[in-house]
């Protein structure tokens, strides 16, 4: 499988600093910011800052130190986000998967009893 990352989705131009964010924690691999469209009390995005359309693609192509700097994000998220009775993370990933936004991120969502949902 080949991975063809277009910078001109909407978190590329998040990281460019193109839209605004309200951002919940950044490192130098990671940016976390709460989703405009917040399904649970506690919705946020951590994306790694480089250019990884999706879960898979980071996995078999991100150094170890971006993917070790993603993974710290996602553990400072957990902790500032008060998520301790438990949370979910989602990573949609292309058409089946219904991402919309052809750049790495996973969704955390918590906050709340969150209801079943497989599939
Ligand atoms: P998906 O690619 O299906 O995992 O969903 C993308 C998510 O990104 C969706 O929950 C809404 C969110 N989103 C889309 N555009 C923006 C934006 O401009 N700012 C923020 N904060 N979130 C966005």
């Amino acid at each position: 499988m080949t991975f063809d990352y277009d910078d001109r989705n909407i978190f590329a131009r998040i990281l460019r600093g193109e839209i605004p964010n309200s951002t919940v924690f950044e490192n130098d691999h990671a940016l976390a910011f709460k989703d405009i469209a917040p399904q649970a009390p506690v919705h946020v995005l951590v994306i790694p800052k480089g250019p990884y359309v999706s879960l898979d693609h980071f996995a078999a192509a991100a150094s170890a130190d971006e993917q070790v700097g993603f993974f710290q994000a996602v553990a400072e998220v957990c902790r500032i986000s008060g998520v301790d009775e438990g949370f979910r993370a989602i990573a949609n990933t292309r058409s089946h998967g219904v991402q919309d936004v052809p750049h790495f991120h996973l969704h955390i969502l918590g906050g709340t009893r969150l209801g079943r949902m497989l599939p």
